[in-house]
């Protein structure tokens, strides 16, 4: 069976752009791929994150994952930190990779802003040890947002440069699986941003754990303009907030944008949010609720990612082994 990997950070409750862009698609490979997914707890660090609320994070990550149907006992559901093939990884992939390839991704420069000086180092070097996460298991699927294509391109050229300086056909190249709707959400208040856990704004995103009520504040106040809805694709052209509130329908009715316009087509925006919260209380309710019932079990959380460590260690430890014999390290 094809191995798939894939990590989101617990930097904060997912929200419906994680859901949307990963972790749906995260539910549907479970049927027909190994799947290895992963909180990745150090990617968190490379942005301050005050102790106590990480582990509180990483914990409410685990259940909304669960609750929305990532099968940890047929495949792996584990925290990075435990698992030390992942750093292991990342420093020699520190080594390969050039600045000049670092210096191109966009998420950093977005994240950075004009003050790259103070930024971390770690935040720097993410991609590298993003692409050990996933080559730590040899995984050759990637499923991702739109938001990880160029993290992705940089795993690759990894790839062929580790293959490359230690002639040896060692890594396989990955393939980026980014889903055809709603793969870059954005944000409710603002449409040339990504709908990000990050942002200050909580009307900026629904949150998997959001209940019916503040789903439907959140989406009767997202930002629009005064104009009714296009009958046609083209009409959403310089519209970004309407072309998003567009495209999550589709994504949550699995109908394409063009569909939804052939339907909605010169309504206002009052009759249209109204039937988009009715689709996402739909969708969102019911992992909302199977969240908070997991959360009060917090010991059996712990004891799903322990497990999930040990059999994840079990794959990446002798492939690690091997990348460091053939670097040269003495074992
Ligand atoms: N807005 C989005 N639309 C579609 N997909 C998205 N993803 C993130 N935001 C969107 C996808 O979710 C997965 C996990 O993302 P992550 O938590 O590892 O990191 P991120 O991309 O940095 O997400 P956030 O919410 O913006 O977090 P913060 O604010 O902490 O940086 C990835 O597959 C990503 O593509």
């Amino acid at each position: 069976m094809t191995r798939v990997f894939s990590g989101i950070q617990p930097t904060g409750i997912p929200h419906l752009g994680n859901y949307l862009g990963a972790i749906q698609n995260w539910v549907a490979l479970q049927a027909d791929h190994e799947c290895i997914f992963c909180l990745v707890d150090l990617h968190a660090l490379t942005v301050w994150q005050n102790p106590a609320d990480l582990i509180v994070q990483t914990r409410q990550q685990t259940a909304v994952l669960l609750a929305s149907g990532i099968d940890a006992e047929k495949h792996i559901l584990f925290n990075q930190s435990a698992v030390s093939a992942h750093t292991r990884l990342g420093w020699i992939f520190n080594c390969v990779a050039r600045l000049g390839w670092l210096n191109r991704m966009t998420q950093f420069k977005d994240k950075a802003g004009k003050d790259r000086e103070n930024h971390s180092a770690g935040l720097y070097v993410y991609p590298n040890l993003m692409a050990a996460d996933i080559l730590a298991y040899k995984a050759v699927k990637v499923p991702v947002g739109d938001d990880q294509r160029q993290h992705l391109e940089l795993a690759n050229d990894i790839v062929k440069k580790f293959n490359h300086d230690y002639e040896i056909d060692f890594f396989q190249e990955i393939e980026a699986l980014i889903p055809p709707q709603a793969a870059r959400v954005m944000s409710l208040r603002d449409g040339s941003k990504k709908m990000s856990k990050s942002d200050p704004s909580a009307q900026s995103r629904i949150d998997l754990t959001d209940d019916a009520d503040t789903i439907a504040l959140k989406i009767r106040r997202a930002k629009t303009d005064p104009e009714p809805l296009p009958s046609s694709i083209e009409g959403l052209v310089d519209r970004p907030e309407a072309r998003n509130l567009v495209g999550l329908y589709a994504a949550l009715s699995n109908l394409t944008p063009e569909q939804v316009l052939s339907q909605h087509g010169g309504e206002g925006f009052g009759p249209f949010k109204k039937a988009l919260a009715d689709v996402m209380i739909a969708r969102i309710e019911p992992i909302a609720k199977e969240t908070t019932r997991l959360l009060e079990d917090t010991d059996h959380l712990d004891h799903v990612l322990r497990t999930g460590a040990a059999r994840a260690a079990a794959i990446a430890n002798p492939i690690v082994d091997e990348v460091e014999r053939i670097v040269g390290l003495l074992k």
